[in-house]
């Protein structure tokens, strides 16, 4: 079984080298057959020129260059288009995931499971350096999610996940072109009914760089990608399952 690992980056060419190194060296320790591909959205930091020079070192790392607009949800849509692999993984690309925890869910995977959602908030988890304003904010959001979702996954804001290639082709088409991509694809994974493994992740505050999530901007994004699927799964579930038996 193939992995495929996206890195969205945007400017992030303090951090990009050591996070594709880290990742690539996890997966060559583990003998996991691997590509990773690092989408770069229009960074003018140098971090495509950084890429591409890796990216000539090792075939398994593939540069994407997106041309503008740029959007955390268009690479991550661009990225699983041009992935190979029978699954996925999605890790950022400013040190925040372990690459360990790109072994343990790809383990799950080879178990059986659909999907695999890291909680950073559950035993055996640690979260280091997160801002206090965006750790009550994402406390807030999750809890709405468990609401309104009737779930007990309790980080599902959390981009870091994976998800068999299956599960990719029937989520889509995925709508979102910013952060709010990060709760459309396991809140489809999940109202869907796929199997879902959840394990404890370990998670570090960006080191270097800078942030590009604009809370204000996305609160009223991920409110309105939470309520249509929300309402797709009150409404049309039995209608998107039954086109998906045909
Ligand atoms: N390709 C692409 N990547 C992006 C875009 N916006 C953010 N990213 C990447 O997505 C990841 C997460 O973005 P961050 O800025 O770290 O967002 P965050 O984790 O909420 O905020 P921090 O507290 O700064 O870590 C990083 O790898 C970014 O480089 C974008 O528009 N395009
Ligand atoms: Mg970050």
């Amino acid at each position: 079984m193939k992995l495929s690992v996206i890195i969205p980056a945007h400017n992030e060419a303090s951090l990009i080298e050591r996070v594709i190194s880290d990742i690539a060296g996890e997966l060559s320790g583990e003998k996991i057959d691997a590509e990773i591909v690092v989408v770069d959205d229009n960074s003018d930091d140098g971090t495509h020129d950084i890429v591409s020079a890796i990216a000539a070192l090792d075939e398994r790392i593939r540069l994407v260059k997106r041309v503008p607009p740029r959007g955390f949800g268009r690479a991550i849509r661009d990225g699983l288009e041009k992935a190979t692999g029978d699954a996925v993984v999605v890790a950022m690309g400013d040190a925040s995931d372990d690459p360990a925890d790109i072994t343990r869910y790809f383990r799950k995977i080879e178990e059986g499971y659909d999907c695999v959602f890291g909680s950073r908030f559950m035993k055996g988890s640690a979260v280091m350096d997160y801002p206090a304003v965006k750790l009550l904010l994402n406390r807030a959001a999750n809890l709405f999610l468990r609401c309104i979702f009737w779930t007990s996954h309790n980080d599902l804001t959390n981009a870091f996940k994976a998800y068999r290639r299956e599960v990719i082709d029937a989520i889509k088409p995925i709508e979102s072109l910013y952060f709010n991509v990060t709760i459309e694809m396991p809140l489809k994974a999940l109202i869907r009914g796929y199997k879902i493994a959840v394990v404890p992740v370990k998670w570090h505050g960006r080191e270097s760089g800078v942030t590009k999530l604009k809370i204000a901007d996305m609160g009223r994004r991920y409110l309105y990608t939470a309520l249509y699927l929300w309402l797709q799964r009150v409404l049309v579930m039995d209608d998107i399952n039954e086109r998906a038996s045909l």
